[in-house]
């Protein structure tokens, strides 16, 4: 069965709007806008992302209508962040609920190194497996966490983890970036053909964010996962249009950083006081 990757990647790219965080992290990184889903597709259609990721739950009740536009990644497991020891994230949705609903992509999060790592890779195997009898491509998280992960930025560490994803059967995985580009390389290399996709991380100064973004994708990654990085931002539109530009047209830092910039005044003066 072939792998449909086509609504997810455009020409060997993506850019993904991530949106679990209400589930992983709790209303702390929600505020009066960010709460409401809806806030969150509207930014995902008109900012042309390559999809939207969200539990079962949210789509079910947000993605229909026009938002069809936006491919669709249903994330299949999550844990809250009460649970902090010997973590695991168990299956919560099936891959049938989720094309159901309309997805194009489903995710999993593998703590590797936690204590429970069989437990996930047995459910990650099992997904991989349906997702890949329809011919939907699966996105491993893959977040090294547990007594033996001293540092998962650490670049053996992360290495290890890709190459965990890809011997798997991921497609993609969702990794965090290590602010090292020679060994977040080798991290890429030892993900084989299994692409990379970098998250986003805690909010940051949009200079400081783009100028990563772009780092990043001269390591070879495939793009990035982004939620908190456009969605707390205030101006979520400037920083998807200058970040799309950079991933999907190549353009340089320094012209992404002057368009953000100009996108920014409009955005500014379309707002009400
Ligand atoms: P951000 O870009 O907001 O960091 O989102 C990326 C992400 O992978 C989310 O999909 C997920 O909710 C969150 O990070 C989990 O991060 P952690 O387990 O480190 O809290």
């Amino acid at each position: 069965m072939k792998i449909n990757t086509s609504k997810i990647l455009k020409n060997g790219r993506s850019l993904l709007l991530a949106y679990d965080q209400g589930l992983e992290h709790g209303p702390k990184d929600l505020n009066l806008l960010t709460s409401d889903p809806k806030y969150i597709f509207d930014i995902a259609l008109e900012g042309m992302y390559n999809g939207v990721i969200v539990q079962a739950g949210i789509a079910e009740k947000y993605y229909h209508g026009y938002y069809k536009d936006v491919p669709l990644v249903i994330k299949l497991n999550g844990k809250t962040s009460f649970m902090d020891v010997a973590p695991i994230s168990r299956q919560n949705c099936s891959v049938d609920r989720a094309i159901k609903l309309g997805a194009s992509a489903v995710g999993y999060t593998i703590y590797t190194g936690s204590p429970h790592e069989a437990e996930m890779f047995v459910e990650f195997s099992n997904i991989v497996e349906k997702a890949h009898d329809y011919g939907i491509p699966v996105i491993a998280w893959m977040y090294p966490r547990g007594p033996k992960i001293a540092n998962d930025l650490d670049t053996d560490v992360l290495a290890y983890s890709a190459r965990v994803g890809l011997e798997l059967g991921a497609d993609f995985l969702k990794m965090k970036y290590n602010n090292n580009p020679e060994g977040f390389k080798w991290a890429v290399r030892c993900a084989g053909r299994a692409k990379v996709l970098v998250a986003g991380g805690a909010e940051m100064e949009e200079h400081a964010f783009l100028r990563m973004a772009d780092e990043i994708m001269k390591t070879g990654a495939a793009g990035i996962a982004v939620g908190r990085n456009v969605w707390q931002h205030d101006k979520p539109y400037s920083i998807t249009t200058a970040i799309r530009k950079l991933i999907h047209e190549g353009m340089s830092i320094d012209d992404a950083l002057k368009l953000y910039e100009a996108e920014a005044h409009k955005e500014a003066s379309k707002k009400p006081n």
